[in-house]
């Protein structure tokens, strides 16, 4: 099957939230197929009218990488449609079978368009904020290969941000809690994100300039989860609370 076959494949999965069995079983595609399917599977997207808001950054924490058995950092991209309102009410039948991760969240100000050092990065950022990001594999059981989760954008679904900070506020070491229903069922440390969230907001800037994608002014930079993500059920009220950055929520129903 062709690349833009694969394409059309995941993207019909995720438009009617139905679940497939992971593409590499049948099929034999390299990291870099697997963005180039990622890219024809977002221009089809993009061409219903979607607009890409950002990017994120996948398996950036030990839990992560240990919960899914993958061993390496992912990048994805986030579109408008993805984005829900705080305090939103979401349908659970819209996803497949969701998960819910903390995450830390940036604010592009400057477009970036090549690797930025770390000694530069605060330049090209306006606020950091509290997020969830809803994550919803479109493989049967949430199971795939690192070249399959690629394919898949990375399983992004939804997010959701809080108030935005300023770009000073210190984020290196913040406490992450994830609730459901008002109890703690994950709790972290903003640490847990490659040492240090900002050195999600370089690692992007390396992989957008690597792949030609261009973070525009504007657009969102999900730092990654800090801890395992968690099933959503029906009837929940999901929120994360980080340290100085407060609370962000929303409902499933
Ligand atoms: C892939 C997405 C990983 C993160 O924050 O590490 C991710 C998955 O776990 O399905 O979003
Ligand atoms: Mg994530």
């Amino acid at each position: 099957m062709s690349l833009k076959d694969l394409a059309k494949i995941v993207d019909e999965a995720a438009l009617n939230a139905k679940p497939i069995s992971q593409l590499s079983l049948e099929n034999e595609f390299s990291e870099k197929e697997a963005y180039e399917i990622q890219a024809n599977s977002m221009a089809r997207r993009y061409n219903r009218g979607e607009k890409l808001v950002g990017v994120k950054l996948g398996f950036t924490s030990k839990a992560k990488m240990i919960q899914m058995g993958v061993h390496d950092m992912i990048w994805g991209r986030l579109t408008d449609k993805m984005l829900i309102g705080k305090n939103t009410n979401i349908l659970l039948e819209k996803f497949i079978h969701p998960r819910a991760e903390p995450e830390i969240c940036f604010l592009v100000k400057k477009e970036i368009s090549k690797e930025v050092p770390m000694s530069e990065i605060k330049q090209y950022i306006h606020g950091v904020a509290g997020a969830i990001e809803i994550i919803d594999s479109r493989y049967q059981n949430f199971k795939f290969s690192l070249e399959d989760v690629i394919a898949d954008n990375c399983s992004s679904a939804g997010f959701v941000i809080g108030k935005w900070h300023n770009v000073d506020t210190p984020i290196e070491d913040l406490k992450m809690d994830l609730y459901i229903n008002g109890e703690v069922v994950q709790t972290g440390s903003s640490k847990a994100i490659l040492g240090n969230p900002w050195e999600s907001v370089v690692a992007a800037s390396r992989l957008c300039a690597q792949y030609g994608q261009v973070i525009r002014a504007g657009s969102y930079i999900m730092a990654g989860a800090a801890t395992s993500a968690v099933f959503l059920e029906k009837n929940q009220t999901v929120k994360v609370e980080v340290e100085t950055l407060g609370t962000v929520q929303f409902s499933i129903q």
